[in-house]
Order: C-alpha cells, then sequence, then structure tokens
C-alpha cells in the first residue's frame, strides 16, 4: 500500500522508520518525495496540496495529522471520500492535562494572584473548594469526555453540552440550542472543546457571555473563529467574566498589538492544548491503514454532512 505522509517532517521520517519495521507492506513517502503517485491510497496531512485529486488521482482517503479537520476545505474533495481525523491517546491526555491545568489555575484565581505578583500587592481572597464550582463543558467527544472525567475525578460539579443526547457518569448532561441557556448557567467555568463548524463559528460571544453566572471564566482549546474578540474584552472589563485562558485565535498568531497580548486577565497559549504524540499516534495510524484494508471504517471518520 501506498501513502504519503505532508506534515511536520521530523514525526514524518520516526513513522517512515517504524512502518517500515512494523508494516514493511506500507510504503509510506514523505511530501513533497510521492513516489508514484498514480498509486498513492491515502495521503496522511495537516494541510493538503493545493488541488488534492489532480496530485492523487487514484486517492482513496485523507487523514488529518491532527484532532480537527476543519483545516481541510471539504468542498475540494469529493463528497464519497473519506476524511478522517486522528484520535490517540497521547493527544487525548495531552488536552485532559491542558484543561485541567486551566481549570484548576481558573478555580484557584491564578490570573489575578499573578496580577497581584506584578504590583508586589499581598491580598488573600475566599478559597471556594472543587465541590463549589461548576464546570461546564461544552462539546463531549473524544477529548470532552476524557476530559470530564478527570475533572470529576477532583471533585467538581460538572455539566456537558453536546449537540446530541449524551450521558456522563457524574455529569449533568443538556444538549442542543434549545438547552443552551441551561447549561451555561450552571458554568462558572466554561470549557470550549467544540469541533469547528458552520454552527460554532462565532459561537463564543456577547449573547452566550451574558447567559454565564457573573463572573464566570473561560477555557477556550477549540478553534479560534469560535471566539468573537471584541466581546470578550467587553465582558472582561464590565466584570461578567473575570478570566480567560486562550489557546486558540483567530488568526494565530494574534499580531503583537492585539490587545490580548498584554491583557492582565487572560492567559494565552500558542495552540499547545494538545499535539499528537508521535510514538501512540503511528500505532493508532496503523490501526486505520488496516481497517481500511479490510473495507472497514476507519476510527475518526467525518460525517462530511455535520462537518465534524
Ligand atoms: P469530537 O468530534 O469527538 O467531539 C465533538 C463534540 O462536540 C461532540 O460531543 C459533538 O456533539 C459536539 N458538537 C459539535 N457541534 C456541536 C454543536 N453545534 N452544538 C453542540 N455540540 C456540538 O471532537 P474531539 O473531542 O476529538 O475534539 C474537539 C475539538 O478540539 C477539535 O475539533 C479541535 O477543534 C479541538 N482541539 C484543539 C486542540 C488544541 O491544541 N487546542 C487539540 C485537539 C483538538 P455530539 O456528541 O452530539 O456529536
Ligand atoms: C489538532 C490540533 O487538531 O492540534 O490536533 O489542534
Amino acid at each position: 500500500m501506498h501513502i504519503v505522509y505532508k506534515s511536520e517532517a521530523t514525526r514524518g521520517a520516526h513513522w517512515q522508520r517504524w512502518l517500515a519495521q512494523h508494516a514493511p507492506d506500507v510504503q509510506m513517502h514523505i511530501w513533497p518525495d510521492v513516489g508514484d503517485a498514480e498509486q498513492v491510497e491515502l495521503l496522511v496531512a495537516w494541510q493538503p496540496p493545493e488541488d488534492v485529486m489532480a496530485t492523487f488521482p487514484n486517492l482513496k482517503a485523507l487523514l488529518s495529522v491532527g484532532a480537527g479537520a476543519d483545516q481541510f476545505d471539504l468542498s475540494q474533495l469529493p463528497p464519497n471520500l473519506p476524511v478522517v481525523r486522528m484520535i490517540e491517546p497521547g493527544l487525548t491526555q495531552g488536552m485532559v492535562e491542558y484543561v485541567t491545568f486551566a481549570v484548576l489555575g481558573v478555580h484557584r484565581d491564578m490570573p489575578r494572584y499573578f496580577q497581584q505578583q506584578r504590583v508586589a500587592k499581598w491580598q488573600t481572597h475566599p478559597i471556594r473548594t472543587a465541590n463549589q464550582r461548576r464546570v461546564g463543558v461544552m462539546g463531549l467527544g473524544e477529548l470532552g469526555q476524557a476530559s470530564l472525567q478527570q475533572l470529576v475525578s477532583l471533585g467538581f460539579d460538572c455539566a456537558g453540552w453536546s449537540r446530541t443526547p449524551r450521558e456522563l457518569e457524574g455529569v449533568r448532561c443538556w444538549h442542543g440550542a434549545e438547552q443552551l441557556a441551561e447549561f451555561l448557567a450552571h458554568s462558572d467555568i466554561l470549557v470550549c472543546l467544540l469541533p469547528l463548524t458552520d454552527s460554532t463559528r462565532g459561537l463564543l460571544n456577547a449573547e452566550l457571555f451574558a447567559q454565564l453566572p457573573a463572573g464566570a471564566a473561560l477555557v477556550q482549546v477549540g478553534r479560534g473563529p469560535q471566539l468573537n474578540h471584541d466581546d470578550l474584552l467587553t465582558v472582561l472589563a464590565s466584570g461578567q467574566l473575570s478570566a480567560a485562558v486562550l489557546d486558540v485565535t483567530d488568526p494565530e498568531p494574534l499580531p503583537p498589538e492585539h490587545p490580548f497580548w498584554q491583557h492582565p486577565a487572560i492567559w494565552l497559549t500558542p495552540h499547545i492544548a494538545s499535539q499528537t504524540q508521535t510514538d501512540s499516534a503511528v500505532a493508532a495510524l496503523l490501526d486505520n491503514l488496516r481497517r481500511y484494508q479490510r473495507g472497514e471504517p476507519m476510527v475518526g471518520l467525518i460525517d462530511r454532512k455535520r462537518g465534524y
């Protein structure tokens, strides 16, 4: 089987060596080397070449090296071409760690204490324990569910929101636009782990922030275009929101003059909440290659109608 990898080179070289050892029937070429382009069945990429189908006329599936597939222009791909996102334990673990860090950070008032430190101010504030803090996670997929499991184990009062009904142990679940307001009213800390789709673009806006409890905090680890920047600045100024931890923005990176960089209530990280882990992901990739060979659906198949 011929596949092409087009993404970060060091990881590609490692995967190429690993596959040569564990699956010698799989020939992985690393872009720009594509071997015989006519023979390429699968493309594993973050950004595919501009005209994918002209480049690989016999392509059978496009696999994302990341958890999201929103970077692909699905309208440019044949409607029946399977598009697959990455699901692997290292990526999930990274997200669980980041979400836990961010939730604990705002739960324990760290943005405020870091501001106080800068001006040599020694002042205490009342401490709430985790069971007195309501955490709401938007998106109950691979990453949302794993993050919630950890938050529940820490004792937080957890809620979740998804498109369709979900049941998670220890988590109060809401779904759909009609139940969003109730979910938001129960979210002192709101975590966004939604994929970017037409329905989630711009969702984190003034109307949504107004439905959170006063002084709530935001943890945004979904995708940049979900957040309205001006609306966030307005609610931070009014006190409706007390803090925001942002791992994704639009654009990435933000321009140097963007107010988020210097904002005392914003923690900004450069899209590092989680990353595909070279070692664990190659096993997940091989599992999908074997599924493809057996004619079974691959894990992480994108539903083209839903957009995720
Ligand atoms: P999944 O596809 O497994 O889960 C998506 C969840 O979002 C599902 O629960 C789904 O609902 C819900 N959802 C989708 N659309 C809506 C909507 N309109 N209204 C309500 N709920 C909705 O995704 P993952 O958990 O694997 O990943 C989530 C996202 O995290 C990725 O798409 C990516 O954007 C982001 N990410 C960010 C990273 C970072 O480093 N910052 C790293 C990795 C991922 P339902 O259950 O009903 O289908
Ligand atoms: C991903 C990401 O989707 O890094 O994997 O955001």
